[in-house]
Formats: C-alpha cells, structure tokens, sequence
C-alpha cells in the first residue's frame, strides 16, 4: 500500500470521508484521493513521490503556478509580523483601494475567508437593500455551502449525485428560486411570480461547477435588463472567474455591470479569503455603517493580505498576462478537442479563457441537463489514466481544468499525449 493509501486510512478514521472537502475524496473517479505534500510551479508531488503536472490549481486560485517566489516572500515578512490581529491593518485598505481600481463595478468591498462567507453576506446585503427575500439561481450553478444555496447546486453536490443537502430545513430554502442557465425564459417567468420579491439574481457570468459552459450571447445582458426592470440587484459569484479571465474578471470579459460581485481564494492567492462588493448604496449598509451584519476575525487576515496583495500587483503590472495566458489556454483546449475528433469521438471541449471541460457527451453542453447527459463512467476511465500518466485532473467531471502561466509547452503536450495514449487504449 502506497503513502496516500495509508493516509486515506488513518484519515477515514477521524475525519468524515477521510476529506476536508467531498470532491477531493475521488469517490467519483474511483480512485483514493492523492496526499499532497508539496506543489511549485505547474507541479504537484504527492506522499508517495508521485509528481503530476496539475491542472486543478488549487480550484483556481493558483493562476501563477504554485509558491510562486514574490507571493511566497511577501508571506514570509507578512507572517514574521504576526499572523493574526484581529484589528485593522494597512494592508486591508491597499486591497480595497486594489479592487476597487481593477473592477469598475466595485465601489466598496469587505474582506471574508471563503466564497461560501462572500455570497451568503451579499445576499444578505442584496436582501437588507431591497426589503424582499427571494433569490433566483441557476441549476448547476455552485455558491458555497450555505442553507439557501444547496438546491440543485453544482460542484460537490452535483457530483454526489444529490440534488440538495440534508440538514437545511425546507424553510430556509423556500425563497430560493431556480431557474436555468442560458434560459433568460425561465428567469422570466419567475420575475413574472414574484414581480415584487426578487432581491437579487445571483449567477456565475461563466458557469465552472457543473463543467465549464460560457453564457451564450444575450444571457447575461437579458439578466441586467430583467433585475433593471423589476428592482432586484443582479450579483456575479465571480469566485472562480474574478482575476482569472481578466483583471476585471467575467464582468470585464462580457462587457456586464453587476451590482454586487463576489470573490473568492484567487483574491489572497490561493489563501483562505473571499471578498464581496459592489454598488456604494448597497454596501453601505453592512455593519457597522448600517443595518445588515457581517463579521469575521480572520477576516482581511494579514498574511492573506500580503499574498493577495502580491499576487493580484503582479498581475496588474503584466499588461499582456491574461492574453498570453488565453492564447496558450485556448490553443491547448482546440488541440485537446481536435485529438477528441480525430479519435472518432463525440465528446465536447468547452472552454473559455484558461478555463476549460472535456464533456463526455455528445451533445452541445450550455446548461445542468446537458451537463448531467455526460457519461461519468467514462469520465472516471479518463482521470484514473490522466493520474496514472502525472496528470492531476480535476477527480469529477463536474469541475474546471484550471491552467496558469507557469504551465510550459512540454507540461501541455505531456497532458495531450496521456489523452491520445487513453484514446488508442479505448479505441
Ligand atoms: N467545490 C470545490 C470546487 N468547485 C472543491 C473544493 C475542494 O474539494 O477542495
């Protein structure tokens, strides 16, 4: 038995699962989860020597390549400073004037620890602007792990294969409307119900946790106009999206102006932070300026600061980043897809960005039920070879494949011959 196999069993004994989070247990590819012991660049080693070129990048986050050097400095004088205040600092404020310039769309922001924290305190926020309770979501669409949210929700849920969670009472899910993905008539048929009670469309403006399927044209601005002319506040989870498809993440990409967004681990480098804000009339009112409360000790922590700080300067100061990083994402998901084709498969490539999904289907995949025709058998036959060839692939096919500018050439053409090497294996 392997180091990762051992760990998975003392794990099994006292953590649920023996993980800290449902996907990474590989249930879903019928494999034992890999124990990382460390990560650089485009590479990931785990407990038994195994290196991987990874292509999940923390979820995200890491769109530098791991420990890159400056973020990795800048935790270091950060932590030797203190870990913790539980006060006001500085650096707090150099990250909100930050965002703040790079997202038009965000006239204020505060800091949390996590994108479940960040949605569920702006839909707070929406809720305590707008006096009304209702919410519209989209099947498939993932905001964290809060009561409101878990119903058709993608990521883990989906994976598990269950529609909603047990343990959140049919109450606190009664004002969570769904509606479905690139169908602005199912929105419209909501606001149609519920004229006056919709506070908020919370959506992610391109959809990475049920695959990745980009909102067709016209989706996102039928949304702007539909919150426009019923009063209700349009939100983007930009937890996945936000400085990863550009420095003003999907908004800027689609040309969209939401009125609150939320942020996720990319904005503390690949630490525990997440981030809400928006429209200066809205965030106005969070505690302690005004009635809706949110709060949090580790919130705006110091070392989290400091490498978001790094790392989101460094992006900022690469005028050309996010084209480079698209122009080698974009060539790598049309040469994965021709390999698909030239295989004799019908399986599709969506992509946008560095963000991409192999769907093992055959048909167009733009929203939960086409992403759900997938086979996940063939899905699991696809990871278990990637990871046995040193590619870390995302353990279900309801996930993203995450590259960063630390990939090189070599790392890309490794992953597409361990894809033409399973092709001619199933052939
Ligand atoms: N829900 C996360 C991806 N969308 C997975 C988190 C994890 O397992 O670490």
């Amino acid at each position: 038995m392997g180091r990762s196999e051992d760990l998975f069993a003392r794990a099994r004994r006292v953590i649920p699962g023996g993980v800290n989070s449902p996907v990474r247990a590989f249930r879903a590819v019928g494999m034992t989860p890999r124990f990382i012991e460390t990560a650089r660049g485009s590479h990931m080693t785990d407990a038994d020597g195994r290196a991987y070129v990874d292509f999940v990048g923390s979820w995200g986050p890491m769109v530098l390549g791991h420990a890159h050097p400056a973020v990795y400095e800048a935790v270091c004088r950060a932590a030797a400073e203190g870990l913790s205040f539980g006060a006001a600092t500085e650096r707090e404020v150099e990250m909100a004037e930050l965002v703040c310039s790079l997202v038009p769309s965000v006239e204020m922001v505060r800091m949390v620890s996590s994108g479940t924290e960040a949605v569920m305190s702006a839909l707070r926020a929406a809720r305590g602007f707008t006096r009304r309770d209702k919410i519209v979501k989209f099947d498939g669409c993932y905001h964290g792990h809060s009561d409101g949210l878990l119903v058709q929700a993608g990521s883990g849920v989906m994976t598990a294969g269950v529609p909603d969670s047990a343990g959140v009472p049919a109450g606190w899910t009664r004002d969570t409307l769904c509606a479905r993905y690139n169908d602005l008539e199912s929105v419209r048929a909501l606001f149609a119900a519920y004229p006056e009670a919709i506070a908020a469309v919370i959506v992610e403006p391109v959809a990475a946790n049920m695959g990745v399927v980009p909102p067709e044209p016209g989706f996102l601005e039928g949304l702007r106009a539909l919150c426009d002319e019923y009063g209700s506040l349009l939100i983007f989870d930009e937890v996945i999206t936000g400085f990863r498809l550009g420095l003003s993440g999907a908004q800027g990409y689609c040309g969209i102006r939401p009125d609150l967004t939320t942020f996720g681990k990319i904005i503390g480098g690949g630490m525990p932070v997440g981030a809400y804000g928006g429209r200066r009339d809205v965030m106005e009112l969070v505690a302690p300026l005004g009635p809706v409360y949110q709060a949090g000790t580790l919130s705006g922590n110091p070392v989290a600061m400091a490498a978001g700080l790094c790392q989101l300067g460094l992006l900022r100061d690469d005028p050309d980043f996010y084209g480079r990083l698209e122009a080698v994402s974009g060539a790598f998901f049309t040469e994965l897809e021709r390999r698909l084709r030239a295989a004799g498969k019908p399986w599709r490539v969506n992509h946008v960005g560095s963000l991409g999904s192999v769907f093992f289907t055959g048909e167009q995949v733009r929203d939960y039920a086409s992403a759900r025709t997938a086979d996940t058998a063939v899905y699991g036959s696809y990871a278990r070879w990637m990871f046995a060839h040193g590619i870390y692939v995302a353990p279900s096919q309801f996930e993203a494949m995450f590259l960063s500018s630390a990939h090189t050439p070599a790392d890309l053409e490794q992953a597409l011959d361990a894809l033409s090497a399973w092709l001619r294996e199933i052939a």
